[in-house]
């Protein structure tokens, strides 16, 4: 650590030195970024190492986080931040003429995930190690993370992420803790010494190397790791190559190695690719078994110690995606360290938890049987025990109701189901928001959770206030410490000591002060960006999230026509002046999303450039939202949309990120928003629209009929006609499917059904702003209430209710 700011700019310079072989003024923005991250993971070393030995001496239980995915952004600024020198190198790099920011702009964001589960997953390494709770994510080193979007011509254009061409240094490559991970061959049972062993041959080996990357918590000595495996080979074909085959012996190399090149970039739209299934199975694998090789060094390597492996360890999944996990223990404990069936089982059923993050039907997890079977026999012969198993315990409990058994059962029709098999394996299931957990037991899962109904519980995400207030927001952190003193970093449950100055009017007015420069700064990047000036005392209406049905862009966006429709009619009408701020992608094979992004921009196109309407209302698409983007708009934010249909948003995070920074929502009643709406009451929200029991009943019992509502009502008719009418300026068959998967599908997501409550709720946020004082307070009171929403509180909620781990204080030596 610097004692001051001067040890720190020696530091700094030296680093250059040493490392460029430059001095500080013929050095690059890029080599001092590199050179400041440097000095910075020296430090985290240090604390790294003390960490592991003392994890290891305690011998207390660990966790680990087995995800997909881990949407980590940037590092530089939430490390400095955690380690509490964000200060001392901003003032040291500023004295040196630099700016601290220029150099965290250098870094590429980490982009390994879709969108909400993989940001969760970051937001909770952060919490586990600011909590000193032992523990550690394990996932895939993707080569290219989630694609780059362009907007060309309204359209999105998707370029590959290229995040490591410059390095990554908060790498570190641990090939001495390489394992193999084994796909395809045979698998005999033969008989040796009166026990069956599994022999597999005629594999093909994947050598899977750890990269670990340190997550520092916050104002303590714990540093965690995230390892992420990457695939590589070191049996490069010699036969072919020296046969002067070059292109074979390099093809089967790049072939191993695509298993970690790429992720898929479609949340809740699994395709059953090879490839995918590969991925899961390899990290899988190679987590475990350094997990398990882990174990043994700690405490020790007999059947018998094993056979309390789920003492020390606890390993959680995050989505079916990691649901392997459940036959790869078993494999492990029983091929490999000797465990007979009953015991591997008890360990594994009492190691494995997990959590479920959608109930779209088509978000399922399901793959062929012949797929499974051939890409991973041993998985295969597992699983079907297990199944079998599993399938004789049903029948015991209800005698001839196949039905029911067929489906609860891991394997049927054709496929193993994925979220059967992490129920089954598993001793915690949990939902991620009170409404999804509760649809989870009652609907979905009813058949499980009356099976095993002591398995079901609810954990409400939440998202680390240090990244997404304190870091992202500096302003209003330190106007929320001027004003309750500094404890809410630590405890951010004491943010709710603001609403007692929701009515102050200097704090009022410090409050507008700040949020006023957030948006001149993102109206600043817009302008950079795209070109065109925004009007910085308008409302910033924010919706930016994954672009989906469910989540109903489509709604705002035809709200926005028809508020445009109305301008034109009467340029008089007497509206605050508003921002629509989109940003999202689209999963690359989703046609109808793509057509929703061209929607909105069109929309933008004809309004931003309508003189009629007096600049009264405008749009903007931002492109290619990212973590480092979401920090860009979020503080920016008057006005948060979480407008999707009723029951479809398990959680939603960034409804908590936006209300955070003192955003007001405008939402329907689902996922999270319902416990937002409990905490800062019905006077700080403005909620809309069908319930998530009228959606299902609907479902369940019809009764909707889209006609009934387009018919009656003008303004929606106006606006659902002009998709295809020729009043925009495209070819007039360029938005035919979001027509049809309004009008001819009967509106799946209640588009129109709710289009009328919407607009009416969208008035009361014209009318709510008019009256400043009172907006004031709803956002003071928005970020007094959003305690309960930070990781914190959830990773303690897990730490107790599912894993029984317990901090470990990490002692600087
Ligand atoms: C993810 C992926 C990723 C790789 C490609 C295939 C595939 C298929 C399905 C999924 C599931 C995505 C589920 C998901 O992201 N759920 C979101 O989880 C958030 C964190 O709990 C929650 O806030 C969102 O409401 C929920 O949609």
């Amino acid at each position: 650590m610097f004692e001051s700011k001067e040890q720190f700019k020696q530091a700094f310079i030296e680093k250059i030195q040493t490392l460029f072989g430059q001095s500080l003024e013929e050095s690059s923005t890029a080599a001092r970024y590199v050179a400041l991250s440097t000095l910075i993971r020296e430090i985290i070393s240090k604390r790294w190492y003390q960490s592991n030995q003392q994890y290891s001496i305690s011998k207390e239980k660990q966790v680990y986080y087995f995800s997909m995915e881990f949407l980590l952004g940037r590092l530089l600024g939430s490390n400095l931040f955690n380690l509490g020198m964000t200060e001392v190198c901003c003032q040291g790099l500023k004295e040196l003429g630099i700016e601290l920011t220029e150099l965290e702009a250098v870094e590429h964001d980490a982009g390994l995930g879709n969108g909400g589960l993989g940001r969760l997953a970051a937001c909770f390494l952060d919490s586990m190690a600011s909590l000193h709770l032992p523990g550690h994510g394990t996932g895939i080193r993707f080569r290219h993370g989630m694609f780059e979007q362009k907007i060309v011509d309204g359209y999105q254009v998707e370029l590959p992420d290229n995040w490591l061409r410059d390095g990554y240094v908060w790498e570190t490559r641990k090939v001495d803790r390489a394992v193999t991970v084994k796909f395809g061959g045979n698998v005999q049972m033969e008989e040796q010494g009166g026990r069956l062993i599994a022999i597999h041959e005629n594999y093909e080996p994947v050598l899977a190397v750890p990269y670990d990357v340190p997550i520092v918590g916050a104002n303590c000595n714990t540093v965690n790791t995230l390892r992420l495996w990457s695939a590589e080979t070191n049996n490069f074909d010699f036969s072919s190559f020296s046969k002067g085959d070059f292109l074979k012996a390099v093809e089967e190399k790049y072939s191993l190695e695509a298993t970690s090149q790429i992720l898929y970039p479609d949340d809740n739209y699994p395709e059953g690719k090879t490839l995918r299934l590969k991925q899961q199975y390899f990290f899988v694998s190679a987590g475990l078994q350094s997990i398990v090789r882990r174990y043994k060094r700690t405490h020790g390597g007999s059947p018998a110690d094993l056979g309390i492996f789920h003492k020390k360890i606890a390993i959680h999944i995050n989505d079916t995606h990691p649901a392997l996990a459940v036959p790869e223990l078993m494999r492990i404990l029983m091929d490999e360290e000797s465990l007979d069936w009953d015991q591997a089982w008890h360990v594994t059923r009492n190691t494995i938890s997990y959590t479920n993050h959608t109930i779209l039907p088509e978000a399922l997890e399901k793959w062929p049987i012949e797929l499974v079977k051939t890409l991973l026999p041993r998985m295969y012969m597992i699983i079907n025990e297990l199944n079998e198993r599993f399938c004789a315990a049903l029948w015991q409990r209800y005698p001839g109701d196949w039905e029911r058994i067929r489906s609860m059962a891991l394997i049927a029709d054709g496929y193993v189901h994925m979220a059967h098999l992490a129920v089954v394996g598993s001793y915690s299931v949990n939902g991620v928001a009170e409404v999804h957990s509760n649809i989870l037991k009652n609907e979905v899962m009813a058949p499980f959770h009356e099976f095993f109904p002591y398995r079901f519980t609810n954990k409400t995400n939440g998202v680390t206030h240090r990244r997404w207030l304190a870091k992202a927001n500096p302003q209003l952190a330190a106007l929320i410490t001027a004003t309750i003193g500094p404890g809410w970093m630590a405890h951010p449950d004491e943010l709710a000591n603001l609403h007692r100055f929701a009515h102050d009017g200097a704090l009022q007015n410090e409050i507008k002060a700040v949020k006023q420069a957030n948006k001149e700064r993102l109206a600043n990047y817009i302008q950079a960006k795209m070109g065109i000036a925004i009007d910085v005392g308008s409302i910033f209406d924010v919706q930016v999230k994954r672009i989906h049905a469910y989540k109903r862009q489509t709604l705002n966006a035809l709200h926005i026509l028809d508020l445009y429709n109305r301008l034109k009619a009467d340029p008089g009408l007497d509206i605050e002046p508003r921002t629509f701020i989109f940003a999202g992608k689209s999963a690359t094979g989703y046609y109808l999303a793509k057509r929703i992004i061209k929607f909105i921009n069109t929309l933008a196109q004809v309004i931003n450039n309508d003189p009629a309407i007096g600049g009264k209302i405008k749009v903007i698409f931002l492109e290619n939202y990212s973590v480092s983007l979401a920090e860009l708009i979020i503080p920016a934010a008057d006005v948060s949309e979480q407008i999707s249909t009723a029951s479809k948003e398990a959680s939603g995070t960034g409804n908590m990120k936006l209300m955070m920074n003192g955003a007001i929502t405008i939402g329907t009643l689902d996922g999270a928003n319902i416990e937002i709406k409990d905490e800062v009451g019905d006077d700080n929200i403005v909620i809309f629209g069908l319930t998530a029991e009228q959606v299902m009943n609907y479902y369940k019992y019809g009764g909707y009929n889209v006609l009934d509502v387009y018919n009656n009502n003008p303004r929606l008719k106006l606006a659902v006609d002009q998709l295809i009418n020729g009043f925009l300026p495209v070819s007039p068959d360029e938005f035919d499917c979001i027509h049809h998967s309004l009008m001819r599908t009967n509106d799946e997501y209640f588009v129109l059904k709710d289009f009328a409550n919407y607009a009416v709720a969208q008035e009361r946020i014209n009318n709510l702003y008019g009256k400043q004082r009172c907006w004031q307070s709803m956002a003071i009171n928005n970020i007094a209430f959003s305690g309960r929403f930070a990781s914190d509180r959830t990773v303690s909620e897990y730490a107790i209710g599912i894993w029984k781990i317990k901090p470990v204080v990490i002692r600087e030596n």
